[in-house]
């Protein structure tokens, strides 16, 4: 799009200031998002909501200002929180709305951008991977008494791993992109795990595990770390959405622990880095500790092994439909990032238990009734 255009979609909103850039912002797979200069100084976010995703426009503004009003009252009542740089801002249209819909039916958000911010593709040190933990679990914490009839479901089914691998199975029946043949490993790494990935799913159904209002979306590039690196706000809420709290955890760890890109085309750099991992469950248990139930502690690490490989799954089947989800870089890109997570996938079956010890000696030195 033109600058001129752009400019133009960002006029529609209460913007303070004339309007001095619009610069292409951020590295995420789904929305357009801009940044707003001004010659105010104030800076401002506009994104194009990526609507073949997200089909009700209305409902997600609605899920997100109520999240966000939620969450600025809860803060209000926190002595020494700030919840104007703590909690997203959205700016309505001078129609009096939370998005603007343009003569070719993209539609458009503006955000507060939080300037002196910082998000990371890739986790750097500890303390990043701590003050991420603390990022997501004060955000579990903050909304667990949220109304849940206050929030629609933006993506059906998101985490649910049955469609997820249905999809794939449609994907692979139609084979529409004429690439099945290119991908017979990875259909058969995903065949062997199918039924190890449904506990969490079968634990929710036998009301073993209670449905939470969770964020959905926490990989490490959503949560803004301030100039010193700590945790400040967390963004991208389009997919707040009641769920399971291991859902969070293993999608946070699946972007935490690996030493790699998330496409990283060179398997072998793939590892897991064990204390980021510690680091994460300590900054994510002290927040969550005072509410989580023994058997959610418990499938922490099943969301763990989960996430890499739905991801992998999700990857695969947009692969195989031709690309029509995940926005890519190169022709194989959905590829490449199906081998990389299927590699974190395998690195992290393998650590299994290490990972749950972690977990569980964090969980009993924080529990407040152990040895009670
Ligand atoms: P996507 O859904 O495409 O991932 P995000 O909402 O996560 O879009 O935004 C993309 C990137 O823009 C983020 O990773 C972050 O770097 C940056 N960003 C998002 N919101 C803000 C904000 N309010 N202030 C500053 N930077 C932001
Ligand atoms: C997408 O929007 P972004 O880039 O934060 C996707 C997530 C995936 C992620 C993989 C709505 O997140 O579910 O985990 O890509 N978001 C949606 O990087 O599908
Ligand atoms: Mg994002």
């Amino acid at each position: 799009m033109t600058d001129t255009a752009l400019k133009d979609i960002a006029l529609r909103f209460c913007l303070t200031g004339e309007i001095t850039s619009v610069i292409p912002f951020g590295s995420g797979h789904i929305n357009d998002t801009y940044r707003v200069t001004t010659s105010v100084g104030k800076d401002y976010l506009l994104q194009r909501i990526n609507h073949r995703v997200f089909k009700d426009v209305g409902g997600l503004m609605n899920n997100i200002a109520n999240v966000t009003g939620h969450l600025t009252k809860k803060l209000q009542q926190i002595p020494g929180s700030d919840p104007d740089n703590e909690v997203l801002t959205l700016v309505k249209t001078y129609d009096d709305n939370y998005f603007f819909k343009d003569i070719q039916n993209n539609y458009w958000r503006v955000f507060h951008f939080l300037s002196n911010t910082k998000s990371y593709d890739q986790v750097l040190t500890e303390n990043q991977a701590f003050e991420g933990g603390k990022a997501f679990g004060r955000f579990q914490l903050l909304l667990a008494d949220m109304d849940t009839n206050l929030i629609v479901d933006t993506i059906p089914d998101f985490h649910n791993i049955a469609y997820r691998l249905s999809n794939l199975d449609t994907a692979i029946d139609a084979d529409i992109a004429k690439r099945l043949s290119n991908v017979l490993p990875e259909v058969e790494f995903a065949d062997l795990r199918r039924e190890q990935m449904y506990n969490i799913l079968k634990s929710g159904r036998a009301g073993i595990l209670p449905k939470r209002i969770i964020h959905n979306d926490t990989k490490f590039n959503n949560v803004l770390l301030d100039e010193k690196d700590h945790a400040q706000c967390v963004i991208d809420l389009d997919t707040v959405m009641p769920g399971y709290v291991a859902y969070d955890f293993g999608d946070a760890i699946r972007t935490i622990v690996n030493t790699a890109a998330e496409d990283e085309p060179n398997i072998h750099l793939i590892n897991l880095n064990i204390p980021l991992f510690s680091a994460y469950a300590e900054g994510y248990l002290q927040q969550t500790v005072s509410f989580l139930t023994e058997a959610e502690v418990h499938s922490l690490v099943d969301g763990v092994l989960l996430f890499p490989y739905m991801q992998g799954v999700r990857f695969l089947t947009d692969y195989l439909d031709g690309d029509i989800y995940y926005k890519i870089q190169s022709p194989d890109h959905n590829l490449q990032r199906t081998r990389a997570q299927f590699e974190l996938a395998k690195k992290l079956e393998d650590a299994r238990d290490t990972l749950n010890d972690i977990i569980l000696n964090t969980w009993n030195r924080l529990s407040p009734n152990i040895g009670s």
